[in-house]
């Protein structure tokens, strides 16, 4: 008798995210993909990079919730692109999907965008298992939620290129180890780029905004 054997129930998304890939090489839009605990300051940071980098580049923004539209009301002031997606519409996932995803981008101009940022749901599980098409995969971490990170959430940093570590204005209050945290990252994922910044008092930000840009700027030359 033949068993049926489980099939990986992910393939159809990679297989998305791979065409989402494509589709941003062609028309050459640099994509990020924000992963993070709730509330560690994702919306905060790309109010304050869409401040900084809107001048030079067309930004669209894909915000991840699983209700309410109250992160994508935070960046309309910005005048850009901005999608909401619910996921409590799609069965309350904890992460996005590529399709999802995919309906966003064909309904953004993509011939006159630079960069498209995603905000993804509020977990540092779920997301890390989804590929989305993104060019970089970014994990934000905020102080207060301690050194040990990394070692316990592996995947969302070893499937990363970069750590924005974020509300460090706050570090006098707590008893925080760098040199942990250091530690941590070297053993998990010893490549990951890290930043140092303040979302709220702006530190760090403009070195961030530099790394975008010059990522933005490579994908535009290629
Ligand atoms: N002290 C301090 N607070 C910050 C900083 N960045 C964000 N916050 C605060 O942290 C809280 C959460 O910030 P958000 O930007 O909404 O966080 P988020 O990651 O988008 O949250 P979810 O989308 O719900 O996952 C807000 O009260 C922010 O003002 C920072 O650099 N320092
Ligand atoms: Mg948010």
């Amino acid at each position: 008798m033949e068993i049926p054997v489980l099939q990986d129930i992910l393939h159809t998304n990679k297989e998305m995210a791979a065409e989402i890939a494509d589709l941003l090489k062609e028309k050459r839009v640099y994509m990020i993909n924000l992963m993070s605990s709730p509330g560690s300051g994702k919306t905060t940071l790309v109010d304050k990079l869409i401040g900084k980098l809107k001048d030079r580049y067309r930004i669209a923004v894909i915000e991840g919730d699983i209700k309410t539209t109250k992160d994508a009301e935070r960046l309309v002031k910005h005048g850009i692109p901005v999608i909401q997606i619910e996921t409590e519409r799609f069965g309350g996932d904890c992460h996005l999907e590529s399709s999802w995803i995919r309906q966003c981008l064909d309904q953004f101009d993509l011939e006159s965008l630079d960069l498209v940022i995603i905000e993804n749901v509020g977990n540092l599980v779920c997301p890390s298992e989804f590929q989305l098409g993104a060019d970089e995969r970014v994990v934000v971490l905020s102080v207060t939620e301690g050194e040990d990170k990394p070692a316990k959430y592996p995947l969302a940093f070893n499937t990363s290129q970069t750590l924005i570590l974020n509300k460090i204005d706050l570090l006098p209050h707590l008893e925080y180890s760098m040199q942990e945290l250091e530690a941590n990252l070297k053993r998990v994922n010893p490549a990951m780029e890290a930043y140092r910044v303040s979302a709220t008092k702006g530190d760090g930000i403009e070195k961030l905004a530099a790394h975008l840009a010059a990522r933005i700027d490579a994908k535009k030359t290629q």
